[in-house]
């Protein structure tokens, strides 16, 4: 009686441990859908770290565009009529250049080219200090635009990266 009891207070600290640090609290989300037909292609999920950093996850199931590349960006509004056009042009609250995530001048919301396997699925992952979920704060993410784009973004061409039509989109939401 006394193992079984120090074993499953052994399998409970163990869970506890293997859930809570790093995942951080999870403060806003955002559907995605095509522009065509409304129909579900994935979901971005945004967690407020305890560094103060914000991690989105990013899942994408578009078997229509398996094998391919498809480009990510926040555009600055939360809109996705007309086609995703109404989403505007890249949200860049840094007033940088079009680039790569991580390079040396990219609009904060510059997620960048996600390749899709044979099933249409990809994830992507990105922890950063530009992101807030402050009212009125620039750089606010809540209620911006996630567009998805059917062709590659070449990381150059301004400001757009020459990414493709809009196939995709989705408003990041508070939680
Ligand atoms: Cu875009
Ligand atoms: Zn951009």
């Amino acid at each position: 009686m006394k193992n079984y009891l120090a074993i499953a207070v052994l399998i409970v600290s163990a869970a506890m441990t293997s859930c809570s640090p790093g995942k951080g609290k999870q403060v806003a989300h955002a559907p995605l859908a095509t522009t065509a037909d409304g129909k579900e292609i994935g979901s971005a999920q945004f967690f407020l770290l305890d560094d103060g950093k914000i991690k989105m996850d990013l899942e994408i199931n578009f078997p229509a565009r398996a094998d391919s590349t498809v480009a990510v960006h926040f555009h600055e509004h939360g809109d996705c009529g007309n086609m995703g056009e109404n989403t505007h042009g890249h949200w860049n609250p840094t007033k940088e250049a079009h680039g790569k995530w991580g390079s040396a001048a990219y609009h904060s919301g510059d997620i960048g080219n996600i390749t899709l396997d044979s099933k249409g699925h990809g994830t992507v992952s990105v922890t950063t200090d530009r992101w807030s979920i402050t009212e009125n704060e620039v750089n606010n993410i809540i209620g911006r635009g996630i567009i998805v784009h059917g062709g590659t973004d070449d990381y150059t061409t301004q400001p757009t990266g020459n990414s493709g039509p809009r196939v995709g989109c989705g408003v990041i939401v508070k939680d």
